[in-house]
């Protein structure tokens, strides 16, 4: 996979792809996270993207032209699978939408900032609107984060034991059981018995159990989806 994301401030975004799990799918080749810089495509001095809304109003706009400039240039490259923008009026973004979106070959993501971007961009390029949940945030960036982490460590290669994902909290709408590790005992708190007790079929059904009554609990509107 490849993904290449767009932004005026990089910086806030690369830290996250430089260790753990998502460094190491960089490093295997499993996926290519490219970054550019917006202004790096204006012919404005100052290197200026962004400008005041027509119709008056608070706020910087990022323009088309800057927008449009970088998307072709990757366009005659390769072909892409979606131009996806970073809103908070996006669709919220969920495990369904991460595994899905951790098929494809090649996509675009583009961060706005300030008061977004220009309408047209959203109108002519853009193939899907993606929030990260119901607040603001002060630009895309960490909404892209956060995107490419979750869809990032479904590749398959990526993860170690490969059925980790698969056990993952939401995969199957329901949160994950509790897990323990060593001392068997700490303090007098005891791990459950069952867990030690090297029987796995009883420990597999103790999980689907735990994992059952958490979700009860605290999200039962996951049961309902
Ligand atoms: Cl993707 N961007 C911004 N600016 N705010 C958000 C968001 C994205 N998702 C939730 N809030």
């Amino acid at each position: 996979m490849r993904i290449d994301i767009i932004t005026v401030v990089p910086d806030i975004l690369k830290s996250p792809f430089e260790a753990s799990i998502l460094k190491r799918a960089i490093d295997k080749g499993v996926v290519e996270v490219h970054f550019h810089n917006l202004r790096d495509y204006t012919d404005l001095s100052y290197n200026q993207v962004d400008d005041y809304q027509f119709g008056g109003g608070a706020g910087m706009v990022l323009m088309i032209e800057p927008i449009d400039k970088c998307i072709s240039a990757l366009k005659e490259e390769r072909d892409y699978d979606e131009v996806i923008y970073m809103t908070p009026d996006g669709k919220t973004l969920d495990q369904k939408m991460a595994n899905g979106l951790s098929l494809l070959k090649n996509i675009i993501v583009l961060c706005g900032h300030y008061k977004g971007v220009d309408q047209r961009v959203r109108d002519l390029f853009v193939t899907k609107e993606v929030s990260i949940g119901d607040y603001v945030l002060s630009g895309g960036e960490l909404g892209a984060a956060v995107l490419c982490d979750t869809v990032i460590r479904l590749i398959p290669g990526v993860l170690n034991n490969e059925t980790s994902a698969l056990t993952d909290t939401f995969q199957d709408n329901l949160l994950a059981p509790p897990v323990y590790t060593r001392p068997a005992e700490y303090k007098g708190h005891k791990v459950p018995d069952v867990l030690l007790s090297g029987n796995f079929p009883a420990i597999e059904s103790w999980r689907e159990d735990q994992a059952y009554k958490r979700t009860e609990e605290l999200r039962p509107d996951l049961l309902k989806e």
